[in-house]
């Protein structure tokens, strides 16, 4: 310490030795990382304790003008202060143990942020697998639904054949029958009235022709609307036979809307009377009903194949330690607006009436080359009102919680997100030595 060093013998030894560090000794050394920023050269230096304001060039110049001992850092135990009529105090064990404590405070949370990110791994590893597993699983599935369909597509066309061979054979019959002088009226069958629709015989019922044969029920006088026949052909401007019978027969046969011009009653069905066609009637039904069952359900296997695969083909990360971010959805509310965020989906911003606008879907790592898992681009959300498509940048930041922290719209419609996660966190590069002073 300064006052233990006599003046002169003291002042020329440690002025010769310290001269050359004082000449830079705006590079200050001694001093721990968190007190830094009070070293920063400026014209003035406030002690640390608030005490006294001194010129900067006061600083590190081996003279004590601080109680506490702040403007000479270099050394924390004071001994190479001197001529001081400060006492400058030895503060290197209370500054080497607030150290310590501090390094050994983050070295703890990063270890355990470590532990949950190495668990996050594990669940990314597992998921993955599973996933995989499940993609097999439904691959086969649908191999099996594949094959019961061409099966099934089969079995429809060969029952619809037999009903409608069986119906021409009685048509035919019936035919034969009504041209005899003992004819007496039967039901109509659907290949009848389809004939006696297609009024040019070309295999097909057109709305022209709806218009022209048919009429409401309640009005015969009035003429159907081109959109009134489009409707009772199902939508279609032209049916063959088959679409025939499951559109605008079925209306005439309830009788209810419409019916053929100056014909009375509802048109009968051969089915009604002849139990080996209904037999085959209902058979081919059935065959029907079987195939959009298996159609339905393949299509279901399908979609679930392809967001599977869409799932999968997503870079989750070196170790796949983002895959366990898929699925979840994280929310923070600024201001009026709740925006959320669905990692590898979309960003939404929610107003507070209600309108949910897109800030952006999944677009890829943007994070630089040597650590592209860094940030996450979101793009092509809704339009801005006058400006750009709004779009959002994602910033991982290491922590012990996985949550939404910070939305910003740095600029009209860009958005920048922190999402903090323990799997942003980094081993540190290099332990700081724990030594018993600094
Ligand atoms: C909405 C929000 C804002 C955005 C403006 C732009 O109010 O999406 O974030 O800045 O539209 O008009």
């Amino acid at each position: 310490m300064f006052t233990n060093c006599s003046l002169g013998h003291c002042h020329i030894i440690v002025a010769v030795v310290l001269w050359s560090i004082c000449v830079d000794s705006r590079k200050i050394r001694g001093i721990s990382l968190s007190y830094k920023r009070f070293y920063r050269e400026r014209k003035s230096f406030l002690c640390i304790d608030g005490s006294k304001m001194i010129p900067f060039d006061q600083v590190n110049d081996d003279y004590c003008d601080c109680m506490d001992g702040s403007d000479e850092p270099d050394c924390c135990d004071a001994s190479d202060e001197y001529r001081s009529q400060t006492p400058c105090q030895n503060t290197c064990r209370n500054l080497g143990q607030r150290e310590r404590a501090e390094v050994e405070g983050q070295t703890r949370v990063l270890g355990e942020r470590l532990r949950l990110k190495q668990l996050l791994i594990e669940e990314g590893v597992l998921t993955w697998r599973e996933k995989q597993a499940q993609l097999r699983d439904l691959q086969r599935v649908s191999d099996d639904l594949q094959t019961q369909l061409d099966d099934l597509r089969k079995e429809e066309a060969r029952r619809k054949e037999e009903a409608d061979a069986l119906r021409e054979r009685e048509i035919g019959a019936r035919e034969t029958a009504d041209n005899s002088p003992t004819s007496h009226y039967r039901p109509e069958s659907p290949i009848s009235v389809f004939k006696e629709l297609d009024s040019n015989r070309d295999g097909s019922i057109t709305v022209d022709e709806v218009q022209a044969k048919l009429s409401p029920v309640q009005d015969e006088e009035h003429a159907l609307s081109e959109d009134e026949a489009v409707a009772l052909l199902g939508g279609a401007h032209r049916v063959d036979l088959s679409r025939f019978e499951e559109t605008l027969w079925t209306s005439l046969r309830t009788g209810d809307s419409v019916t053929i011009k100056g014909r009375r009653g509802v048109p009968g069905s051969l089915a009604d009377e002849d139990p080996n066609i209904k037999a085959a009637v209902s058979a081919a039904e059935k065959a029907s009903a079987d195939l959009k069952r298996v159609e339905d359900a393949y299509e279901t296997v399908y979609m679930e194949i392809r967001d599977l695969r869409e799932k999968l083909s997503i870079d989750y990360g070196s170790e796949r330690e983002f895959l366990f971010l898929h699925d979840q959805c994280f929310q923070l509310k600024v201001y009026e607006y709740i925006y959320e965020l669905c990692p590898f989906s979309q960003v939404t911003q929610k107003s507070a009436s209600g309108e949910v606008v897109s800030l952006g879907k999944w677009g890829s790592w943007a994070g630089p080359p040597e650590n592209p898992y860094c940030q996450m681009r979101y793009e092509s959300g809704e339009p801005c009102w006058q400006g750009p498509t709004r779009n959002t940048m994602v910033m991982l930041i290491c922590g012990t919680e996985t949550a939404l922290r910070s939305v910003k719209e740095p600029s009209k419609c860009q958005y920048v997100m922190e999402l903090q996660t323990p799997v942003s966190c980094q081993p540190a590069l290099r332990q700081r030595g724990v030594h018993s002073e600094l």
